[in-house]
C-alpha cells in the first residue's frame, strides 16, 4: 500500500512553499528579501567564486532557491510533543538542543529538519522550535496566570490532529490527504491580530519578558521569520540596506571566507504590528506588538567536534575583547577583529579535511590504474577523489541569542538564568533529539565507502 502514499519529502516541500506564500502576504518585506537573495545567488553562481565553493550540482545548487528556515515558540510540553508528531509526517525530526537561557532568553529549543542526505537534497526546510520555560517567571501569580492561559488554547486545528493520527496509523498519507494536511497545519503558523488576553495581562507578561508575552498572548505560535539562504551574505546585506531594509550592522557567526564554514546570519528588526486586545466588557483595546522580523543566512561546511571547538574558542576570544554594539558603532572594528582571529582556521577545503576540522562528501574524478591500496589521503593527492563540503544544516546558539536579542530590543538584558535542561526538554518532546555531529559523520562515512566500493569493483573487473 505504501506506494500510494505521498512522499514525506514532497509534503515538506509543499508545506515550505505554502508557508512562504503565506508569509509573503503577511510580511511584504519578505518578498524583497527573496528578490535580493535570488539576485545575489544568481550572481555568485555565475561569478568567479562559484568554482571555489565546490557545491555538488543537483544536490546543493538546485535546492538553493527553495531553501528556508522558520522559527516558532511554543508554550507547553503538549504543544511541543504534538508539533514533533506533525513534523514527522513531513520527514522532519528534532536535531540538537539549544539552551538560550544563558542569553537571558527564557526558552530552550531544537531544530526540526530532514536528516538523511537524500531528504536534505530534496528539500532541507527546517524550523527552529523553542519551548517557553515558564519556571523562569519569578512572580508566582503571573506564572500561574500564564500557565492557565496556555492550558486553554489549542494551537492545532481538529483537521491537523486527525490527519496526523491517520498518517501515524496508516504509515503515510494519500496525496489528497497530504494536500489537506498542509493547509490544516499552516493554520498553526498564521499571525493573529487578535490577542487572547486583555491589554493589562499583555503588559504584565511583557514586563516579565517580551518573549513570554509573545508566546502566551496569542492563539498560536505565529511563524516569526522565514529565512532564505544566500550564497553571499555580504552582498545581500548591501542589497538590504539599498532597499531601505534596516539590516543589523554586524553579520552573526564566522567572518567572510573563501571556503565558508557553519552559518552566517543577519536580520532586520521586528515589525510593530497593531493588535486588538479583548476587554472583559466585550470591547477591545488596540495596542501593538513586535513579533516578526526578516533574516537571511549563508551556510558553509559542517564542522567536526574538533572544528567546532576551534570555532567556539576563536569566537569567544574575539567576543571577550570586543562585543558588537547594538547601534553598529563598532561594527567595522568587530569584523576586523573576527577576520584576524580566524586566520587560525585554514581557508581551503583540503586543509580543513587534513586537520579533521570539517565534514566532506567524496566523489570520484577517475578510476586509478591500481586499486591495491586505497588510502584516502593518497587518493585525494592523486586527484582520484575530490572533496565537496557537507553543508551545515543546524543553528548556532550565540547567533540565535543575538537574533532573539536584537529583535527584542537591545536592552533585553544580559543576566543568565538557571542551568541548561536537555533532559527536561526531551521529556516534553516525548523523544530524544538527534546528535548533529553524528548525522554529519554518517553522511561523510557513507559517501567515502560508496566511492571506495566503486573503485574496488572497477579494479576487479579491469
Ligand atoms: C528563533 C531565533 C533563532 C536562528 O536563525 O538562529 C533562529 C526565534 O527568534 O524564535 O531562528
Ligand atoms: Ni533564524
Amino acid at each position: 500500500m505504501t506506494q500510494n502514499f505521498a512522499q514525506p519529502d514532497t509534503i515538506r516541500a509543499d508545506f515550505s512553499a505554502a508557508m512562504s506564500a503565506m508569509y509573503r502576504t503577511e510580511v511584504p518585506a519578505y518578498g524583497d528579501l527573496l528578490e535580493i537573495v535570488q539576485d545575489t545567488n544568481a550572481a555568485t553562481l555565475n561569478g568567479p567564486s562559484a568554482a571555489g565553493l565546490n557545491l555538488t550540482p543537483d544536490e546543493d545548487t538546485t535546492r538553493i532557491s527553495e531553501e528556508r528556515h522558520g522559527a516558532i515558540r511554543l508554550g507547553t510540553a503538549d504543544e511541543l510533543a504534538m508539533m514533533a508528531r506533525v513534523f514527522a509526517v513531513m520527514g522532519m525530526y528534532p536535531v540538537g538542543y539549544y539552551d538560550l537561557s544563558a542569553a537571558a532568553v527564557p526558552v530552550h529549543s531544537t531544530a526540526f529538519r530532514p536528516t538523511t542526505r537524500a531528504a536534505l537534497a530534496a528539500n532541507p526546510f527546517r524550523v527552529f522550535t523553542s519551548l517557553l520555560r515558564l519556571e523562569l517567571i519569578t512572580d508566582d501569580t503571573l506564572r500561574a496566570q500564564a500557565a492557565a492561559i496556555l492550558a486553554k488554547r489549542q494551537i492545532f486545528t481538529a483537521g491537523a490532529v486527525a490527519l496526523t493520527e491517520k498518517a501515524e496509523a496508516q504509515g503515510g498519507l494519500s496525496s489528497e490527504d497530504a494536500t489537506k494536511f498542509v493547509a490544516e497545519v499552516l493554520e498553526t503558523f498564521r499571525w493573529h491580530a487578535d490577542a487572547c488576553v486583555d491589554i493589562d495581562t499583555f503588559n504584565q507578561l511583557n514586563s516579565a519578558h517580551r518573549l513570554i508575552a509573545d508566546v502566551v498572548s496569542f492563539k498560536g505560535p505565529h511563524i516569526n521569520h522565514l529565512t532564505p539562504r544566500t550564497l553571499d551574505i555580504d552582498a545581500a546585506q548591501v542589497g538590504m540596506v539599498e532597499r531601505g531594509l534596516p539590516a543589523k550592522a554586524v553579520v552573526e557567526g564566522p567572518p567572510r571566507r573563501d571556503c565558508p564554514i557553519l552559518l552566517r546570519q543577519t536580520s532586520f528588526k521586528a515589525l510593530e504590528e497593531p493588535v486588538k486586545f479583548p476587554s472583559a466588557d466585550g470591547t477591545a483595546t488596540v495596542g501593538s506588538h513586535t513579533a516578526r522580523f526578516g533574516e537571511i543566512e549563508q551556510r558553509g561546511v559542517a564542522l567536526t567536534p574538533k572544528g567546532r571547538d576551534l570555532y567556539d574558542r576563536t569566537l569567544a576570544a574575539v567576543r571577550a575583547e570586543i562585543l558588537p554594539a547594538g547601534d553598529g558603532s563598532n561594527a567595522a572594528a568587530y569584523m576586523a577583529a573576527l577576520s584576524d582571529a580566524f586566520k587560525v582556521f585554514p581557508d581551503d577545503w583540503r586543509g580543513m579535511y587534513d586537520q579533521g576540522l570539517a565534514h566532506f562528501k567524496f566523489s570520484i574524478d577517475h578510476i586509478p590504474d591500481t586499486t591495491r591500496d586505497l588510502d584516502t589521503v593518497a587518493l585525494l593527492d592523486e586527484g582520484v577523489l575530490t572533496l565537496s563540503p557537507i553543508i551545515y544544516e543546524d543553528f548556532l546558539p550565540v547567533s540565535a541569542a543575538g537574533i532573539f536579542q536584537s529583535n527584542l530590543g537591545d536592552d533585553a538584558g544580559q543576566d543568565s538564568h538557571s542551568a541548561s535542561s536537555k533532559a527536561e526538554f526531551e521529556k516534553a518532546l516525548g523523544t530524544s533529539v538527534a546528535d548533529e555531529f553524528a548525522l554529519y559523520q554518517q553522511i561523510e562515512d557513507a559517501s567515502l565507502s560508496a566511492c571506495l566500493d566503486q573503485i574496488r569493483k572497477a579494479g576487479q573487473s579491469a
